[in-house]
C-alpha cells in the first residue's frame, strides 16, 4: 500500500538528483518471524539534504505505514520534513500527519517557513485538523499548521496523493531557492537537528509496534542507527 506516495516521492528525489545510500541488509528489508510484517527502508542524500529516509511497513490488513523524514543540510535553517501515514485495515482508519517541522517556534520563523501548509490544508477540509493527542508536544517541532487527518478510506483514495504532492513541492521550493539564514547559525541548526532526533527517539510510538513485530534487539538497532541517528 501507499505505492503512489512512494512513487511521487521517488520521482521528486530523482528530480533533485538524490543518491541512494547503501544501508545494512537488516534495515533494507526485515521480515517478522511469523511472516506477517515486512519493513523496507531507503536512504538518500542530495545537495540540500544531508539525510532523507523513507520507511514502508506492510502488515497486511493489520497495518500499513508510509513514513518519511528529510533533514536539510546543517547550513540551512529550513524545517525538517516529517510525514507519518498509517492505515489500520481492521478498523479502516487512516491517520496522516504531514508537517514542515520547525526548528524553533519563533513567530517570524513559522510564518516564513511553515505558513504555506495552511494554504494547502485549506483546500482539503478533512485534513484541516491540528489537534494532537498527547503523544507529542504540539509546540515542539510541530508547526501551528501541522496537517492531520484522522479519516477513512475515502480520504485515502481521494485527497492524500494531492496533498502529499503539494506538500512536497512547496517544501522542495524552499530548499532549492534557499539563500541565507535569518534566525539560526550553523551550530544552532546542528544542535536543533540533534535535539529533534533525541526528542523523536524518546516520543515516537513506533518503537512499541516494532518491538512487537520485529523484537527488542532489531528495534533498538533500527531506532538508533537508522531512524534517529543523531541522538
Ligand atoms: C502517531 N505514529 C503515531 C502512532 C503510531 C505511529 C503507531 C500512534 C497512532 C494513533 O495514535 O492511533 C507509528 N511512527 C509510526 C511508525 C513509524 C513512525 C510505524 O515513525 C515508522 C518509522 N511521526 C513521525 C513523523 C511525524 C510524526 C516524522 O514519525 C511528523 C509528521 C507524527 N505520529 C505523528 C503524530 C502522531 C503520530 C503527531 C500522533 C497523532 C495525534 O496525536 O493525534
Amino acid at each position: 500500500m501507499f505505492e503512489s506516495l512512494y512513487d511521487l516521492l521517488d520521482n521528486n528525489l530523482k528530480k533533485i538528483n538524490a543518491k541512494e545510500i547503501n544501508i545494512s541488509g537488516d534495515f533494507k528489508q526485515f521480515i517478522s518471524k511469523d511472516n506477517n510484517f515486512v519493513i523496507k527502508n531507503w536512504l538518500y542524500k542530495t545537495k540540500g539534504f544531508r539525510k532523507w529516509r523513507v520507511t514502508k511497513l506492510d502488515g497486511g490488513e493489520k497495518i500499513q505505514v508510509f513514513n518519511t523524514v528529510a533533514y536539510p543540510v546543517f547550513e540551512y535553517e529550513q524545517p525538517i520534513l516529517g510525514v507519518d501515514i498509517l492505515w489500520f485495515g481492521n478498523s479502516q482508519k487512516l491517520l496522516s500527519v504531514l508537517d514542515y517541522q520547525p526548528l524553533i517556534q519563533d513567530k517570524l520563523y513559522l510564518e516564513k517557513y511553515c505558513s504555506k501548509l495552511n494554504a494547502i490544508k485549506n483546500q482539503y477540509s478533512e485534513f484541516d485538523n491540528t489537534k494532537m493527542k498527547n503523544i507529542y508536544d504540539a509546540n515542539k517541532y510541530f508547526s501551528p499548521w501541522v496537517i492531520i487527518c484522522r479519516g477513512d478510506k475515502s480520504n485515502l483514495d481521494k485527497d492524500l496523493n494531492n496533498i502529499f504532492n503539494l506538500f512536497l513541492k512547496e517544501y522542495l521550493q524552499i530548499n532549492t531557492f534557499f539563500t541565507e539564514n535569518k534566525f539560526l547559525n550553523l551550530k544552532q541548526i546542528q544542535s536543533k537537528h540533534f535535539a529533534y532526533d533525541r526528542y523523536s527517539y524518546d516520543k515516537d510510538p513506533a518503537d512499541k509496534l516494532f518491538k512487537k513485530f520485529f523484537g527488542e534487539e532489531w528495534t533498538r538497532n533500527f531506532m538508533s542507527n537508522f531512524l534517529f541517528t543523531a541522538n
